[in-house]
């Protein structure tokens, strides 16, 4: 186990004292975010709490068959609604962020939150003032996996059931693209054969996370690879670009571009790859990388972002235009070797 004992003890005193619980999404929430937090709160809800999940915007087609979805409150469709749940709790969890700044236009309400804040999350550096209790463990494939472990060792795991074993699926197979990636430890293949006991239809949840792509996605991601994707082979690099208006194009949903990035990635000898999305003033960055380079690092100094060695995220205020050329520079300067 490699949280204590005494850490569990506290997160069940926590939730013991709590009435009202509200369970946080981050900004352009995945799989991992809303499986966590529709795990948890199958589990609270079970424990007669009032508990809601919130989030800053939408929920992708892709996870809309999940159940409990449905009622996730939306800053973006509701935001008094949000404001005002955040303000009334008395326990918030974290899921799958290290920081308020994580969940754009909910931030201001978290900060000013009286409530105990639980943090349950794999992502480096944990904003550790602002929380009262950390699970913050960079080395788990997921924070639904995390999530699993807790239960596990703890009383809450009397309420496991299918479904929340299947939302806990969800999200560990989503942030290991399907058992690719940051999963080369047992434990996450002996995690997944203990969701199956207990009931997990691993085909049937593949099919609806992974073959169910509306008709626009598809056609973003051909547009995006025949005309958008530009190579560097002797920099094993490749990026994509998209413009506001080509995103206007295809229908601009949430999830439109989600995994575009991964297909520049797995270019033979590309090591480094990004996605750049232009929404509104700014432009949103998805890097991700094979091997040695971390993309951790190179989103930090250059893009305001952050996350994972191999799979980060950063932004940048620059034009479009002027973005790309700050990143063909950075490109042309760093000596991005495919090991
Ligand atoms: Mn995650």
């Amino acid at each position: 186990m490699i949280f204590t004992q005494e850490d569990i003890s506290q997160l069940e005193h926590i939730i013991a004292q709590a009435t009202n619980i509200v369970l946080v999404n981050h900004a352009n929430p995945d799989a991992d975010t809303v499986g966590s937090a529709l795990a948890l709160q199958n589990v609270l809800l079970q424990m007669d709490k009032n508990v809601s999940v919130v989030g800053p915007n939408s929920i992708p087609d892709f996870m809309q068959w999940m159940p409990g979805q449905e009622n996730i409150v939306i800053h973006d469709e509701a935001g008094k609604k949000v404001n005002k749940l955040i303000a009334e709790a008395d326990l918030l969890f974290a899921m799958d962020f290290n920081a308020p700044h994580r969940t754009a236009n909910l931030e201001k309400a978290l900060l000013e939150a009286q409530a105990k804040k639980v943090l349950i999350d794999h992502h480096l550096f944990p904003d550790k003032d602002y929380f009262d209790l950390m699970f913050s463990f960079p080395n788990m494939s997921s924070t639904s996996e995390l999530l699993f472990d807790i239960f596990r060792a703890s009383s809450l795991k009397q309420y496991i059931n299918q479904t929340i074993a299947t939302h806990i699926f969800v999200g560990l197979m989503t942030d290991t693209g399907s058992f690719a990636y940051s999963c080369n430890q047992p434990e996450t293949f002996e995690t997944a054969a203990a969701l199956i006991r207990y009931g997990v239809d691993v085909k049937r949840t593949h099919d609806l996370i992974y073959n169910n792509n509306s008709v626009d996605r598809l056609r973003a991601l051909g547009y995006s690879l025949s005309e958008k994707l530009k190579v560097f082979p002797e920099h094993h690099a490749a990026y994509i670009s998209l413009s506001s208006e080509e995103i206007y194009r295809y229908g601009d949903r949430e999830g439109l571009t989600e995994g575009m990035v991964n297909y520049a990635l797995s270019i033979r000898g590309v090591c480094f790859a990004a996605l750049l999305t232009e929404k509104g003033d700014k432009i949103k960055i998805s890097f991700r990388s094979k091997g040695d380079f971390s993309v951790n690092d190179f989103a930090r100094k250059f893009f305001q972002g952050g996350g994972h060695h191999n799979a980060a995220g950063g932004k940048s205020h620059l034009s479009l235009e002027k973005t790309i050329e700050k990143l063909e520079q950075l490109i042309y300067k760093l000596n991005i070797e495919c090991q």
